[in-house]
């Protein structure tokens, strides 16, 4: 296995990569495509670092390995990021990193919060879940006293990186300030991005690039910190090998 104090390897072809193949893979276990095309701008810099081959879900899909969902359902966006990455981990046996994230409102007390993924309804499409939220702000906003009328809200992400058995793990958070939009703009991002506006901006995140998204983002700090830990990373890698 290359280590950081090699010469670090050029990674192999990650659509050759199967788990347990003889060389380091880490798993990125997320079924939001959204998610997907963030981290995988994001996350070159540590697989170079520390000579990863990157895996998704749909790699392993693709090879004849496909997992059942993950259980979340935890009352933090950190305890529900490790239950996803050691579910993954445990089944796939890649050192696996998953995150879990949403969006939360101060005037709707924090929602949605951990259930960002479900607000409304299971099944709901993103611009639907969108239009809910602006409907409930709406409505609560009316009901507040002229101080309390905010539309201030954040995103947040807990990002953490599990190994097949152990429950020692590494986790990284990062948030995203800003506030709700009146209307959907733009047709860029997932999720909440087209009614989410970054605080100094005057666009949604639906309307930046992915690159500005990302300079900015809740998952860019949670990978910056992330990144600032490769030495860790490496040593956590390693462990059990
Ligand atoms: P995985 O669990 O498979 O990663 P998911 O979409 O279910 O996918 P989460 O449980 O973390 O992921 O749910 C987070 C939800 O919060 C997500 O579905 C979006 O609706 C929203 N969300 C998270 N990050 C976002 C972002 O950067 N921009 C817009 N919406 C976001």
């Amino acid at each position: 296995m290359p280590r950081s104090d090699q010469k670090p390897q050029k990674p192999a072809d990650p659509k050759k990569v199967s788990p347990g193949d003889p060389f380091r893979v880490l798993l990125l276990a997320t079924s939001n495509q959204g998610k997907v095309r963030e981290y995988k701008a994001l996350l070159k810099p540590l697989l170079v670092k520390l000579s990863l081959n990157l895996l998704t879900l749909g790699d392993l899909k693709a090879r004849g390995f496909e997992f059942p969902e993950a259980r979340e359902g935890a009352q933090s966006f950190t305890e529900n990021a490790f239950l996803k990455a050691r579910h993954y981990a445990d089944l796939s046996s890649c050192p696996t990193l998953a995150d879990d994230s949403g969006l939360c409102v101060l005037a709707l007390d924090g929602a949605p919060g951990v259930l960002s993924a479900r607000y409304g309804a299971v099944g709901l499409t993103d611009p639907k879940r969108s239009q809910k939220l602006l409907t409930d702000l709406d409505k609560k906003l009316l009901s507040l006293n002229t101080q309390n009328k905010t539309r201030e809200a954040y995103f947040e992400t807990a990002l953490v990186l599990a190994k097949k058995g152990l429950d020692n793990h590494l986790a990284w958070t990062g948030r995203l300030h800003g506030s709700i939009a009146a209307a959907p703009k733009g047709a860029g991002g997932f999720g909440y991005d087209p009614i989410f506006i970054p605080r100094g901006y005057d666009q949604t995140l639906a309307e930046l690039s992915l690159s500005e998204k990302n300079r900015l983002s809740h998952r860019g700090e949670a990978i910056f910190k992330a990144l600032k830990d490769s030495d860790l990373i490496d040593a956590f890698l390693g462990q059990g090998e």
